[in-house]
């Protein structure tokens, strides 16, 4: 999209969502895109240059605080599901973040001029239920290739001189065709928490997962790339992360749809959660210290069975 008065490249446009929400949304020449809410700092929309919807958004998702908005890539910090005191998924996703104004500069300047920084404080209202004071500074970049990068950097500011500790997770919602029809690669033989059994830990078998039922495992220190395989889209999405060890996998199948008021009843046939996140062992940031915790997707054309794009290629290359 380019401005009315110069013709030139509009990169980063600063808009209304639903129900008034403020978001930016994201553009890169060839056409791709990604939308971010400054609610919970979540992007709800990322699509590549054909304006292909690369992320599941339920149709039920409601846009009204405090209430999570149901797909996109939700922010589940400072406590990942319910492993603690506060509520599921901590409360970055339910809070108003704000465009930060003056973000640190990063180590390698990149050529990208897509991104927007974002960032959530601590407040006397969080304070009564975990009582730190943190500096969550988020950047969220576009490429020009349409990969969507997302940064993290928590700061420890407490002024009593105590170390806090927080579990995370970047909570993707990934768009797929058939979820019967869905592959993931590299997270073959790994342990895993089985939250359906009480997180009890096993020992993933060793071909490629698929999905048949209800699934939600986290898998302990995986390898840095995991490739989603749609084989009906001829599409792989890669997940390259850094600093989140461990990777969820979700989907609650049926009776879990039927049961969640804003998910509609199929609508576990097209999406699956893949999280890049930390929720073995918690980080622990003495004052002053900073965590960074990023993730990087890309989306490529992929037909696995013509070996054009092996996912065990795509895992081990660049
Ligand atoms: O990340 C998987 C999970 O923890 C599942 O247990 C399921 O509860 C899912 O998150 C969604 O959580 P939410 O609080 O958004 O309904």
């Amino acid at each position: 999209m380019s401005s009315p008065s110069s013709g030139e490249m509009v990169f980063v446009e600063h808009t209304k969502g639903v129900n008034g929400l403020p978001k930016v949304i994201l553009r890169e020449v060839r056409g791709c895109s990604a939308e971010v809410y400054l609610y919970g700092a979540q992007v709800t929309s990322w699509k590549n240059e054909h304006g292909e919807e690369l992320l599941f958004l339920s149709s039920k998702a409601t846009f009204k605080p405090p209430k999570a908005i149901r797909g996109g890539i939700p922010i589940c910090f400072p406590q990942f599901g319910v492993q603690g005191s506060l509520e599921q998924h901590g409360f970055a996703r339910n809070r108003h973040w704000m465009v930060d104004p003056d973000p640190p500069p990063f180590l390698t300047c990149s050529p990208n001029k897509a991104f927007i920084d974002l960032i959530l404080k601590h407040s006397e209202e969080d304070a009564k239920i975990w009582p730190h004071r943190y500096e969550f500074r988020l950047r969220v970049t576009l490429g020009p290739g349409g990969d969507l990068m997302m940064t993290s950097r928590i700061r420890n500011t407490n002024t009593d001189g105590k170390p806090f500790m927080f579990t995370f997770s970047y909570h993707t919602y990934f768009a797929i065709t058939d979820i019967s029809e869905v592959r993931v690669e590299g997270l073959e033989t790994l342990d895993y928490l089985d939250y359906l059994k009480n997180k009890e830990r096993f020992t993933e078998q060793g071909d490629a997962i698929t999905f048949e039922a209800e699934v939600d495992k986290a898998y302990l220190s995986t390898p840095t790339k995991i490739a989603i395989i749609d084989h009906e889209r001829k599409r792989t999405y890669e997940l390259r992360k850094d600093g989140l060890p461990d990777a969820v996998v979700w989907n609650p199948w049926d009776k879990k749809a039927k049961a969640t008021p804003d998910f509609g009843d199929n609508e576990y046939k097209q999406m699956l959660c893949v999280e890049a996140a930390c929720v073995e062992k918690p980080i622990t940031l003495k004052p002053g210290e900073e965590w960074r915790g990023r993730q990087e997707l890309s989306a490529v054309p992929s037909s696995y069975c013509s070996g054009q794009l092996d996912p065990q290629k795509a895992l081990q290359s660049s």
